[in-house]
């Protein structure tokens, strides 16, 4: 079965675009298991001020990523970097009973949010603690359980 995967990476969030190879490495490993919808999130050009510089394009993006989360089985959010947009698409997944991994890596300089931390309930919501090396079997071994599921 084929999910579709919604992953969640800071853009203008407090430390920007720094976490970009370490999204693109995620979403690589997130197209074994489906269609990962947010694709460009691991992309380099795209900046802090969007792909072309232009900043007028916010309510689309909005409305269509959440039209995106909607349809999302999975959402795979990198929260090292703290990020507004991300905290919003954990709290508006949430609500929507999606399932949510959130991906924090503990070599980081970050505090991850107590409102993610402690949102995590063992089922619809799960903080995982990694280091870069160990983020495939990570991946691995929860996508096994939601196939399973
Ligand atoms: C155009 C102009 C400036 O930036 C752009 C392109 N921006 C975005 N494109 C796609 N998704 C976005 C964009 N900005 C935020 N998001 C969504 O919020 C993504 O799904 C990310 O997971 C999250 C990042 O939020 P911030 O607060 O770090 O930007």
């Amino acid at each position: 079965m084929k999910l579709a995967i919604y992953f969640c990476g800071s853009i203008r969030g407090g430390g920007g675009r720094q976490d970009v190879q370490i999204y693109s490495r995620i979403i690589d490993y997130l197209k074994k298991f489906g269609t990962v919808f947010t694709e460009h999130i691991g992309c380099p050009d795209l900046t802090v001020n969007g792909e072309d510089g232009a900043k007028g394009e916010d309510k689309y993006i909005h409305d269509r990523d959440l039209k995106w989360l909607e349809e999302a089985d999975v959402i795979v959010a990198e929260v090292t970097q703290p990020s507004l947009g991300v905290g919003y698409e954990i709290g508006r997944a949430m609500h929507m009973n999606k399932k949510v991994l959130c991906l924090f890596r503990t070599s980081s300089k970050h505090f991850l949010s107590a409102m993610i931390r402690g949102a995590e309930n063992g089922t619809n919501l799960q903080v995982k603690d990694y280091s870069e090396e160990e983020v495939e079997i990570i991946l691995q071994q929860y996508f096994e359980k939601q196939l399973q599921a």
